[in-house]
């Protein structure tokens, strides 16, 4: 008997995931929350970490005292409930890798010292790729307040579609329409791997119980089929979703950002045959009812 594409992708069929580092929970992003990811490649979750969970990872990488891997934190229980299964952020990873999906296995620690002269450069992390498959999300969590004179991360809306080399962008200095992510203690925020970002430099002096900014960093990843599987609004308006990052102008060649961004949506919906670019004022931007496209839609741009 010929599988349903469903039971293909299921958890069951992919062995080198351990089913005891699965998880599901509700879903937190609804359509536009979606949309809105696709578009700018992140969403920011402030404070959603308890205080007392703060507390403990704090000391725990402060005993430790290295920017290196803390090695167990990813099989701490009060870790993994407290912040990898944290209802709000994990119910965000739900909706966009959709149900089963695999837990981190291991946490990188960013840690900089207060005061730090210096900033990161732009980049993209290692190993990324320019596409609308969100097969994995990288996600950042601050156990303590980080404000913007302790070197928090910044992020660039819309970046994870555009294309450049990491030393072509690695000397960049200040970029219109970044966003900090500058935030009260317990944020965690998600990302497409692909979306630039760098740390910006740390002016202030100890702040807090630590005498460095922590920003721990893992990824979750896929392992059921993408479909349209979050907070659903009945009453959505598809043909009135408006695509574009902000800042498109500055980033993109016209509209390629938010035709990038329709792509994504259109493949986390689980309707990528759907998705058709045939250039200028197509899909997502031409009138309804379109011809089919000639060629196989799924080798579109
Ligand atoms: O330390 C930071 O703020 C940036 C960290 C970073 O580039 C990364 O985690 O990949
Ligand atoms: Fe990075």
């Amino acid at each position: 008997m010929t599988p349903k594409a469903d039971d293909q992708s299921s958890p069951a069929a992919t062995p080198f995931v351990r089913g005891d580092t699965l998880h599901d929970c509700p879903p937190t992003l609804d359509d536009q929350g979606v949309i809105d990811f696709c578009r700018d490649g992140f969403v920011i979750f402030p404070g959603v970490v308890p205080d007392e969970i703060n507390s403990k990872a704090i000391d725990y990488v402060d005993n430790i005292d290295s920017n290196l891997t803390p090695p167990d934190l990813a099989h701490t229980d009060w870790f993994v409930d407290g912040v990898l299964k944290n209802p709000q952020a994990a119910g965000a990873v739900r909706a966009l890798l959709g149900r089963d999906f695999a837990l981190p296995v291991r946490i990188h620690n960013h840690r900089g010292p207060l005061p730090a002269s210096n900033q990161g450069g732009w980049h993209r992390d290692g190993g990324a790729l320019y596409t609308h498959r969100v097969e994995y999300l990288q996600v950042f969590y601050y156990p303590e307040a980080c404000t913007d004179e302790m070197g928090p991360t910044e992020v660039l809306p819309g970046s994870h579609f555009v294309r450049t080399k990491h030393n072509m962008m690695s000397h960049y200095g200040k970029i219109a329409g970044t966003v900090s992510t500058a935030c009260v203690a317990g944020t965690i925020f998600l990302t497409a791997f692909s979306i630039w970002h760098r740390r910006t430099r740390a002016t202030s002096g100890p702040m807090g119980k630590s005498k460095f900014r922590n920003l721990l960093k893992y990824t979750y990843w896929r392992t059921t089929a993408p479909k349209r599987d979050w907070i659903i609004d009945p009453a959505f308006d598809f043909a009135g979703i408006d695509f574009s990052p902000t800042g498109d102008r500055a980033l993109f060649e016209q509209s390629q950002g938010a035709i990038a961004a329709g792509k994504m949506f259109a493949w986390l919906s689980g309707v990528q045959e759907q998705y058709i670019k045939r250039g200028g004022p197509s899909w997502p931007l031409g009138p309804v009812g379109m011809p089919p496209a000639l060629e196989n839609p799924t080798d579109q741009p």
